[in-house]
């Protein structure tokens, strides 16, 4: 078990939990904790055992944005230059599902890390935000790209420009979440939620998970190209051959890879 300080790893069956813990500064990521984010992230990809991975933080707060305190000091060139903040490559490449359970605020950084997971789930507590602007600065973890595909223009121009906050109310409203849930009961539904996805035959949720991506990234004709090709490629795994079988002789299928 790697020693991590800025994170708290656990795994319970197929599920992985990968809990921020700065709490002194409301879950800021630091340097120290996105490099240890995503290299346990990555570590839990690989892992053939491993259905999927929530990401959460406290009941405060999810995290409140990139360390303003570790950029008071940094100039153009160092901020350019990318060592301040690791790279968020390893998050946005694995195929695994991630879930980003957010109590509390989810702000700047935060925000943009819940956009980097494939289901957002609310604590009706949560508050969402790219307040950047007031610090006089711009989101920088995809803020301006994501949001925009998440919630439209208008609204996420509304967010972005005045730096205002999105209770979980109007951010389920606007689409940024997947669903709101008590915020006593945020962690269960999480798991049970992971649980769930985790149960699915993993060569098609990997497959699924690829394609959603697609429709974020490109055309509407290559995107229906990817799931096309992978549609069919799917037909070459056992767990076709076991699903669809089930089906037709009225039992539970017996998947080999989940
Ligand atoms: N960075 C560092 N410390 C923080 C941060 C933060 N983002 N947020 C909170 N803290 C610290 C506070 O300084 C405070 O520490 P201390 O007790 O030592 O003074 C502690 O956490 C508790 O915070 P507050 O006392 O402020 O708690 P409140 O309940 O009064 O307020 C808020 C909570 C509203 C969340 C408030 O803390 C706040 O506004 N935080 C900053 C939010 C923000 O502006 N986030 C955006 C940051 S910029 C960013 O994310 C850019 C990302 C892109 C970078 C890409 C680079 C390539």
């Amino acid at each position: 078990q790697t020693e991590y300080t800025a994170i708290i790893t656990e795994t319970h069956g197929r599920v992985a939990t990968i809990t921020l813990n700065r709490p002194e500064a409301l879950n800021a990521l630091s340097n120290t904790l996105i490099t240890e984010l995503v290299s346990a992230a990555a570590g839990f990809d690989a892992d053939p055992n491993i259905g999927a991975i929530i990401i959460t933080g406290s009941e405060r707060a999810f995290a409140a944005g990139a360390d303003i305190k570790a950029m008071l000091d940094l100039e153009y060139a160092d901020v350019l230059a990318g060592g301040v903040f690791p790279s968020w490559d390893g998050l946005e490449r694995m195929l695994t599902p991630t879930i980003a359970a957010v109590s509390g605020f989810a702000l700047g950084g935060g925000c943009e890390l819940a956009m980097m997971c494939d289901i957002i789930l609310a604590g009706d507590n949560a508050k969402f935000g790219q307040p950047e602007i007031n610090l006089g600065v711009i989101p920088g973890f995809g803020g301006t790209q994501r949001l925009p595909r998440a919630i439209g223009k208008y609204k996420a121009a509304d967010m972005v420009l005045t730096g205002r906050m999105m209770d979980a109310e109007e951010a389920e409203r606007s689409g940024l979440v997947s669903r709101v849930v008590p915020a006593a009961e945020l962690l269960d539904v999480a798991k049970q939620t992971a649980e769930l996805i985790a149960s699915k035959p993993l060569p098609a949720v990997k497959a699924a998970k690829n394609a959603l991506q697609a429709a974020e990234e490109s055309s509407l004709s290559e995107g229906l190209r990817v799931e096309q090709i992978a549609f069919a490629a799917l037909f070459a795994t056992e767990d076709q051959t076991e699903g669809m079988r089930a089906f037709a002789e009225k039992r539970e299928a017996n998947f080999k890879h989940r």
